[in-house]
């Protein structure tokens, strides 16, 4: 007969982590993992795909310190290529396509293009394609006159060039020797086929742990859903240069995302792009997604700060124990693990590896910081950003073109109006928390004392030897500060 019980599920409150024998220090640890078959992040973070979290500002962020970020998908199809776009340009070893203009393009455009693209000058070329000068800062800083030619302005050719194959040592010198901040690459005819700048090298140093793809260019993922459109989203995103699909639904373990994981498998067009799937919370759902072709299952259904799916649909597993269940059908079949919302501390990362995950997706701990969309607002002088989740009413009715793009994640993209609409998320605001870097610092420094304590060198290590203890409520209550007034708040630590 039908029994409905089954198992017990715990989440991070209920579990603490063993110490174990230990002969490694923080800093000797390597927090490198894997987010999908071929993309593997030296820092195993990614930011959710939520319109108050990841836009191309925080997607560069997360990418500069070694994570990845997921472009939400509340926006144009159209709007979101162009998110990606911006990720790809923010920085490289060389730019294959470089932005450009023409001799007879204005001043204004200049400004309006290096605006957009956050860079500092263009190439100037013919209706050939031929380099004939470029244009820079240094042309339009004591320039009044923005109706003007960029013909009249810009450094004329000769210019310092290179040849398509330069490496990048003798690029480094050019640059230095001639003192000049761009370098046009071009074809034996002339033709600019590239750019190297040398704001790609100081980013370089500073940001030696960045994810990037194999032209030296900031790895980006996007969301896209399986509903009207999708497909075609899916595919503009694929030309636009993404690195990782997240075929990002509320419930993973359905027919439409099954199939919609299988075709992009299969079309050639897709085929360097890794495609992750979710979200699900059982060893069944995983399964399904594996067995679909996935390349990264994306694991948790209603742990998130701002979501009520567990009240609303009265569904959902406790987040340990739904990572641990995916990981059953996940970790044979060789396919990554994203352990997705509900972690509060950086002491619930580990927790999310040991379970099983072999990177976490962050919503709330993110959405506090400066390259998260939306402005500071002051609160009896304290600091928020506002929060919301994609099933809320306020995403739903964010709209574009008269279209909502955030209903469907819940399968409600039949509900003509708002007010039929069933919300499975609210709206809020988190403290501010300035730069994602410093953020980020003691999320992976958290991360790092945790396999320091657990005796693990490396997240493969962790997983394999990690042990957990059940605790109860009075175990939670002294992991806390306890019977004390908290004074001053830790940069990695507010009361609860
Ligand atoms: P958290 O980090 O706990 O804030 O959770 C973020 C996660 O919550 C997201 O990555 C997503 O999976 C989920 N989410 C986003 N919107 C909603 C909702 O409205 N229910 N849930």
């Amino acid at each position: 007969s039908h029994d409905p019980f089954g198992f017990v599920g715990l989440t991070y409150d209920d579990v603490l982590l063993l110490p174990g024998e230990s002969d490694v220090i923080p800093s000797d640890v390597d927090p490198s993992s894997r987010v999908s078959k071929r993309v593997t992040l030296r820092m195993p973070l990614l930011s959710s795909a939520m319109d108050t979290v990841t836009e191309a500002r925080m997607a560069i962020a997360m990418a500069r310190q070694g994570g990845l970020g997921v472009l939400h998908r509340n926006l144009s199809a159209e709007e979101q290529a162009a998110q990606v776009d911006l990720v790809k340009r923010s920085e490289s070893g060389m730019v294959t396509q470089p932005v450009t203009t023409t001799p007879d393009a204005t001043l204004a455009d200049v400004d309006e293009l290096c605006g957009r693209y956050r860079i500092s000058g263009v190439p100037v070329v013919d209706a050939q394609g031929v380099l004939v000068g470029i244009v820079t800062n240094r042309d339009l800083r004591f320039e009044d006159d923005f109706t003007r030619l960029v013909r009249d302005v810009m450094t004329p050719t000769p210019l310092v060039t290179a040849r398509q194959g330069v490496t990048s040592e003798e690029a480094m010198q050019l640059l230095r020797r001639h003192k000049v901040e761009k370098l046009p690459i071009v074809d034996d005819a002339g033709r600019l086929t590239g750019l190297i700048t040398v704001k790609d090298y100081t980013k370089r140093e500073q940001y030696p742990l960045a994810t990037k793809d194999e032209d030296g260019r900031l790895r980006v993922a996007a969301a896209i859903g399986i509903f009207e459109d999708a497909w075609k989203r899916g595919m503009g995103l694929v030309e636009a240069g993404v690195d990782v699909l997240v075929v990002d639904m509320a419930h993973g373990h359905s027919k439409a995302v099954l199939d919609m994981i299988a075709r992009l498998k299969k079309d050639p067009a897709a085929a360097h792009v890794d495609v992750v799937g979710g979200n699900v919370a059982t060893r069944a759902a995983a399964q399904a997604l594996v067995d679909a072709g996935v390349d990264g299952i994306k694991v948790g259904v209603g742990p998130g700060s701002i979501c009520t799916t567990r009240v609303v649909a009265g569904v959902g597993v406790p987040q340990v124990t739904a990572i641990h269940e995916a990981a059953k059908a996940a970790r044979p079949a060789g396919v990554p693990v994203i352990g997705d919302g509900g972690l509060q501390y950086s002491g619930d990362i580990a927790k999310a590896l040991v379970a099983g995950a072999d990177t976490v997706m962050l919503g709330s701990l993110l959405a506090g910081c400066d390259e998260s969309p939306g402005d500071l607002v002051f609160i009896n002088g304290k600091q928020y950003k506002s929060y919301r989740g994609m099933g809320s009413l306020g995403a739903q009715q964010t709209r574009q073109g008269g279209r909502s793009f955030s209903k469907d994640r819940y399968f409600q993209n039949d509900v003509a109006s708002d007010d039929r609409f069933v919300p499975e998320g609210v709206e809020g605001q988190v403290p501010y928390r300035g730069p994602l870097a410093a953020v980020a610092h003691q999320l992976v420094g958290g991360l790092r004392q945790s396999m320091f304590y657990a005796g693990a060198r490396t997240i493969p290590d962790l997983q394999r030897t990690g042990k957990f203890v059940r605790i109860t409520a009075a175990g939670l209550k002294e992991s806390h500060p306890h019977d004390i007034q908290m004074t001053v708040e830790a940069p990695n630590y507010s009361g609860r």
